[in-house]
């Protein structure tokens, strides 16, 4: 017996019914528009066949339900829970069923039409997003039901429609065939969570329509045709264009350009109704081997780019979209992969304006599939296929008309299989006008570009050189990293050597750096939460937190690296020449919309500053630019120069004086600090002194700089695990964090063997070293005094085996208290050996809170790389050579054992001080290689030396 009935669309694999079909997406027209986004009322149930549609009905009472907003998801707005997975489904694989246990969400509203709304012509009733699947009924009366979630959906509704009193209801599932197409790496977020609207459709309305806007570099021409299902005029008049829909027209234009975006503003005019366009005219192709725009290779800088908001999740609203395009414009992004799905189509309009290259991805992922090899995969079984061009369709329909869009993708981690060619397919049949994206096919069958994700520096330097192999026609494509850098936790380092790869080599044309935001959900228990904090019997942790920007939209310091890395000017001194050289590295516009300046500073000071005047480059030149006689003729220690490019003028996404680009580079080098060992050490009664300092007599610790109490002053290699020190379960490299906590290296042992006070020198030896293992480092620590400062060397000899690098290696100790920081060195950022090059050399304050860096899962965070001196607690620190500065209220072991923030308090011994010689990379293994071997702080002999005079 069967009782499936009344739901058995949930598990159906075909897309919906009752909808129109899918057309092009435009902001605004003439015609009139109703908002039903606000409040609705809501009703949850456990399955999706609990309550009858009795709901639906008019007069139907819903005074005990509860409310939600609309945009919004429900299990945001306290009704269940959030779920994160990367990868597995969190349901039984057996598709296309999804559990009985299925939340649905039924979706009440009840409205009036505007008092202005026209009796006459028709209505249309969009649904920008809704997830998975949703059933929809106008005044009783059963309209359809759809999948695809980040997709749009019409229904005609003007026969249903009143003056007063429509009553629309929505059943939301949770779970539908919909889902096995879904398997985002994100949070199972269900819900309307786009916009829903009313439009009314006048009489002689737009239907669907094509803007077709090309660019002949040549002519320097653009031609324009708007191939429209309803015929028009098209009017644009700054290029006086007057023409019927369907006939082509060529004019001298500007192009767009993702540096340039010029957009012409016209009009479709049907009978029935005025649609403004935005017109950008630029061309897409592959032409030798490589992504062209108007002629001209391009180089992407991009990111993936998932939407969220950490209270409101996938709902975003226009600010914040806004937030998201000028935050990538500011740090010299100029590409977004929309991953994994079209974005809301307001982040499109954005991206035009204001010029950012997008892959627009269809929404479609079936990654769980590859726990069984792949079998049964959707992608790969005719029955799906019509859900699949179903998504293809609405996502080139909706997005067409959009001259950011250069690429198409067919989804993400899909596997591989008939469905994806039959969707390439329709898609070039569709729109001939740009290229097309997939990742999951090796062969490139159905691509236009060879991607990859993850690939390590040195696969990709071979692409670049072509010597990758491969089936013959990905040997003829062009390569994009459509993933790289995975940005979780603190990282990604490795960002310059991919950068210096993709600029070696023609036919690397860039990546997209994994990703752009942390999707942690904002929660008083955690700060923020992630995958598991909501009791989900299958998560996949932190891993959701490995964007760009925290989630707040804060700036991580691996974005303010990415920002430094991109830099679209090269600026570039040398020594001795008093000269800089000046590249322009954009792919089109010229150098004219920026000022440059100088500063020149010693010992980190600036002592003087000034324009410099540079030519306004074309794309690809070069100039070497006279700087001036430098201020000061011999400068009394270090001396930098610094070049900044700035914006010369206001542009729509930054203001005047905003830093683009800067060079900096030292003229006289630094001198190291000398403390001549004038004084000895002298024993006292259970104390050793010497020049400014006690010392424990018995254990040689140091106990006092002058009034300074420092505690527990010691060599040090151990840092709280990185993401990336700890790398994805699924890497088969070596991965560093799981090796050092199987070395114990987190649990050092301090053997004392000797304390010598010498005649101009107190000396202790000790041996480090891990319970259980043979291998050790022996430190000796040797301090002499001028009588005023008092200077510390290190001397560190690895003993046994040393297989594996060290996390870091340095001196740690308590200060009783520290709030301000002064330093001069890198910042004011921090920095990691792989992730240094936006570090700058200067004189930088800050305050010990201030200098932790709040990554959601805490882990080592916060160094400030090549210290010369820092001020803190009391203290001055001068380092021989340079040195990583750390700071923080609480041990490196509390910072390693804290899951959120919130776990984090100020322990009770003041602040703890890291003085490192060296750290370990950063890389980006927590989902691509890790720290390149230069980066590998290996075990070997060294030594390092550190002043410290107590601040008069
Ligand atoms: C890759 C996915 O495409 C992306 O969605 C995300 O999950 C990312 O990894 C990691 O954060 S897939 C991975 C198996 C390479």
């Amino acid at each position: 017996m069967s009782i499936r009935t009344t739901t058995e669309y949930v598990e159906d694999v075909s897309p919906g019914s009752g909808a129109l079909p899918p057309r092009a997406r435009y902001a605004s027209s003439d015609a009139k528009s109703f908002s039903l986004n606000g409040g609705w009322r809501f009703r949850l149930s456990d399955t999706a066949d609990a309550e009858d549609d009795s709901f639906a009905q008019e007069g139907y009472d819903a005074g005990g339900w509860a409310d939600v907003s609309v945009p919004g998801h429900w299990v945001l707005q306290g009704h269940g829970s959030p779920v994160y997975t990367n990868h597995l489904y969190p349901f039984p694989v057996d598709p296309p069923r999804v559990p009985t246990e299925n939340p649905t969400g039924d979706h009440l509203r009840v409205f009036d039409l505007p008092e202005d709304w026209p009796d006459e012509g028709g209505a249309v009733l969009r649904f920008d997003g809704v997830e998975s699947c949703a059933r929809v009924w106008l005044n009783g009366t059963d309209l359809g039901e759809f999948k695809g979630s980040r997709l749009p959906h019409e229904f005609a509704v003007s026969h249903l429609l009143k003056a007063a009193g429509n009553v629309l209801a929505v059943r939301v599932h949770q779970w539908s065939a919909g889902s096995y197409l879904e398997d985002q790496d994100q949070w199972w977020l269900p819900g309307i969570f786009r916009d829903v609207t009313l439009l009314h459709r006048p009489a002689g309305c737009a239907l669907d329509f094509f803007v077709h806007a090309s660019y002949d570099h040549v002519t320097k021409t653009g031609t324009l045709c708007v191939d429209s299902e309803v015929d028009g005029r098209v009017t644009v008049p700054e290029l006086g264009v007057e023409a019927a829909t369907g006939e082509s027209v060529t004019v001298p234009v500007e192009p767009w350009t993702a540096e340039t975006p010029g957009l012409y503003d016209g009009v479709l005019a049907t009978a029935g109704e005025r649609v403004p366009l935005r017109i950008g005219f630029r061309t897409v192709e592959l032409s030798d081997g490589l992504i062209k725009v108007n002629g001209r290779a391009v180089l992407f800088k991009g990111v993936n780019r998932h939407e969220w908001h950490p209270v409101r999740g996938r709902a975003l609203d226009l600010e914040t979209m806004r937030e998201d395009v000028l935050l990538m414009k500011r740090h010299n992004i100029n590409a977004v992969r929309t991953s994994h799905y079209p974005p809301h189509p307001a982040f499109l309009d954005l991206c035009d304006e204001l010029g950012l290259w997008v892959i627009d991805e269809c929404d479609l992922e079936t990654h769980g599939f590859t726990e069984q090899g792949w079998r049964d995969n959707p992608v790969d079984d005719d029955r799906w296929t019509p859900a699949l061009l179903d998504r293809a369709a609405r996502t080139v329909e909706r997005d067409k008309n959009h001259p950011s869009i250069v690429i198409w993708s067919l989804g993400n981690e899909a596997g591989t299989g008939r469905g994806l060619t039959a969707m390439a397919e329709w898609i070039r049949g569709r729109d001939s006008s740009r290229l097309l994206h997939y990742e999951g096919d090796l062969t490139c069958r159905d691509t236009d570009v060879y991607a990859r994700m993850y690939a390590d520096h040195a696969e990709v330097e071979r692409i670049g050189r072509g010597r990758d192999g491969g089936p013959h026609k990905r040997r003829e494509l062009p390569f994009i990293l459509c993933e790289y850098g995975h940005a979780m936790g603190n990282g990604p380092g490795g960002l310059a050597d991919y950068q210096r790869i993709f600029e070696s080599y023609d036919r690397l044309q860039g990546g997209f750096v994994w990703e752009w935001i942390d999707h942690g959900i904002e929660d008083e228990r955690y700060g923020y939460a992630y995958g598991g904090d909501f009791g989900e019997e299958l998560h996949d942790g932190n891993f959701v937190c490995d964007g760009l920007l925290f989630p707040d939209r804060r700036p991580s310091p691996g974005l303010v690296e990415y920002k430094k890395v991109i830099e679209p000017v090269a600026i570039e001194g040398d020594r001795t020449g008093g000269t800089v050289r000046v590249a322009n590295k954009y792919d089109f516009a010229d150098l004219s919309a920026l000022v440059f300046t100088w500063t020149y500073e010693v010992n980190g000071e600036p002592v003087g500053a000034g324009t410099l005047s540079v030519p306004a480059l074309s794309p690809g030149e070069s100039a070497e630019v006279k700087l001036p006689e430098p201020p000061v003729a011999e400068a009394a220690g270090e001396a930098h120069w610094t070049v900044r490019a700035l914006l010369a003028a206001d542009t729509p996404w930054a203001p005047r004086g905003h830093v683009v680009a800067w060079g900096q580079f030292a003229v006289s080098p630094r001198q190291v600090p000398s403390v001549a060992a004038t004084d000895g050490p002298v024993p006292g009664d259970g104390l050793i002194t010497l020049g400014p300092a006690s010392f424990d007599a018995r254990t040689g610790a140091l106990l006092t700089v002058g009034g300074v109490d420092v505690t527990g002053l010691r060599l040090d290699v151990w840092r709280a695990v990185t993401d990336n020190d700890d790398g994805a379960a699924w890497q088969t490299d070596v991965r560093h964090g799981l090796l050092w906590r199987r070395l114990g290296l987190h649990r050092m042992r301090h053997r004392l063997d000797a304390v010598e006070p010498g005649d101009d020198a107190l000396t202790v030896r000790t041996r480090v070293a891990p319970a259980a293992r043979d291998i050790g480092l022996s430190a000796e620590y040797r301090w002499t005094s001028d009588g005023n400062r008092l200077r510390l060397t290190v001397s560190v000899t690895p003993q046994g085996d040393w297989t594996v690098p060290l996390p870091r290696l340095g001196i740690r100790f308590a200060l009783s208290a520290a709030d301000q920081v002064r330093w001069y060195g890198g910042g004011p950022g921090e920095a990691y050996p792989d992730s240094r090059t936006a570090s700058m050399i200067g004189r930088w304050q800050s305050t010990v809170d201030d200098l932790q860096t709040p990554y959601v899962r805490p882990q080592e965070n916060g160094a400030r790389a090549d210290v010369r001196w820092a001020e803190i607690g009391g203290l001055r620190i001068e380092g021989d050579p340079e040195f990583f500065l750390t700071a923080r209220r609480w041990t490196t072991e509390q910072l390693d054992a804290a899951a959120h923030r919130t776990d984090l308090s100020p322990s009770g011994a003041g602040v703890w001080v890291n003085l490192d010689h060296g750290q370990h990379g950063l890389g980006s293994q927590s989902c691509g290689p890790g720290p390149l071997p230069p980066y590998h702080l290996r075990a070997e002999p060294a030594r390092f030396s550190f002043v410290f005079s107590e601040i008069g």
